[in-house]
């Protein structure tokens, strides 16, 4: 689902001035998010424009959406502080922003590294489906990427799969192997607003069903240690995904937001020899991660 702006939307949002954001804790201050929500609540079509992205992101069928902010991003200068707090102000109308790494900032550069384990963040090969914070017990609602440059050799299209849609395409007996508590994934510490490590735990939790994670990501066949039986089924899962799947490239100033209770995303392989392209023109993406608040009277 992408989502253009309205030209008069976007000429009125240049000139919003915005004040810097605060922060209270690991979460957007809540006197930020009802200052960005005033401003932007007075600029035209904007309550059409939020409703279409939270219509995209939690309507049926929906789970994620592509706010194209490219001609914002273009006029003010994608590094400028003004674009990433109009991207901010637009990700509050979703749910509200926070950090869950202390030390970190509120948006996270995911670049590329050549040095790093190629299927991991911001390694340099195929970024498997996932879903972030795959072993906490509450993990962020949504996952949201903001595109600021695209591999200049071509490759890194991103990939996102409707995951009950796959669970649903399992064999019962699958189906049955990915609902028990048998998957582990990766380590976990120091991390803010996301509950406790979940370990091990249920691909599927068959207390929620519909409207709960699938708690999956891909990268735990090849990492973690996992019974026969009950790596086969995730297996098949990852399968399903796969067949599922779409896929299209980011361009500069693109928002991609993922509900994680509905859709898992990953990227393709950057293109071969990254290494020959300076750090300062390789893929660059920033990531905000978002908490549907009982509070906030945006979250669906
Ligand atoms: O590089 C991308 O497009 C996706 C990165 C990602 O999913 C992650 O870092 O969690
Ligand atoms: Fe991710």
């Amino acid at each position: 689902m992408f989502i253009d702006l309205p030209s008069e939307l976007e000429a009125s949002l240049i000139d919003l001035p915005l004040p810097t954001w605060e922060l209270d804790g690991p979460y957007l201050a809540q006197s930020t998010r009802d200052r960005y929500r005033t401003e932007l609540a007075a600029t035209p079509r904007f309550a059409e424009t939020a409703a279409t992205l939270r219509q995209a992101l939690t309507g049926e069928g929906g789970g994620y959406a592509v706010l194209r902010l490219g001609n914002l991003a273009k006029a003010l200068g994608i590094g400028d502080d003004r674009f990433l707090r109009l991207a901010t102000a637009f990700a509050i109308e979703v749910a509200v922003p926070f950090s869950p790494f202390p030390r970190w900032p509120l948006w996270k550069d995911i670049g590329v590294k050549v040095d790093k384990d190629p299927w991991k963040s911001s390694g340099i090969g195929y970024n498997a489906f996932h879903m972030d914070l795959v072993n906490a017990t509450l993990p962020p609602d949504y996952t949201t990427l903001l595109c600021v440059r695209t591999d200049p050799l071509g490759g890194g299209p991103s990939i996102l799969s409707d995951s009950h849609a796959a669970v649903a395409r399992l064999s019962e007996k699958s189906r049955a192997l990915v609902a028990e508590s048998a998957y582990h994934y990766g380590t976990f510490f120091d991390l803010f607003g996301v509950g406790e490590e979940y370990k091990p735990f249920p691909i599927l939790n068959g207390s929620e069903p519909g409207g709960g994670f699938v708690r999956f990501t891909a990268k735990m066949l090849e990492r973690s240690q996992l019974g026969q039986a009950h790596a086969d089924a995730a297996r098949e899962l990852e399968a399903e995904l796969v067949r599922g799947q779409v896929s299209f490239m980011l361009q500069p100033g693109d928002y991609l937001i993922v509900n994680q209770r509905r859709f898992l995303h990953g990227r393709e392989a950057l293109h071969d020899g990254q290494d020959t392209v300076p750090v300062s023109d390789r893929r660059l993406l920033l990531q905000l991660f978002l908490r549907a608040g009982a509070d906030d009277g945006s979250a669906a």
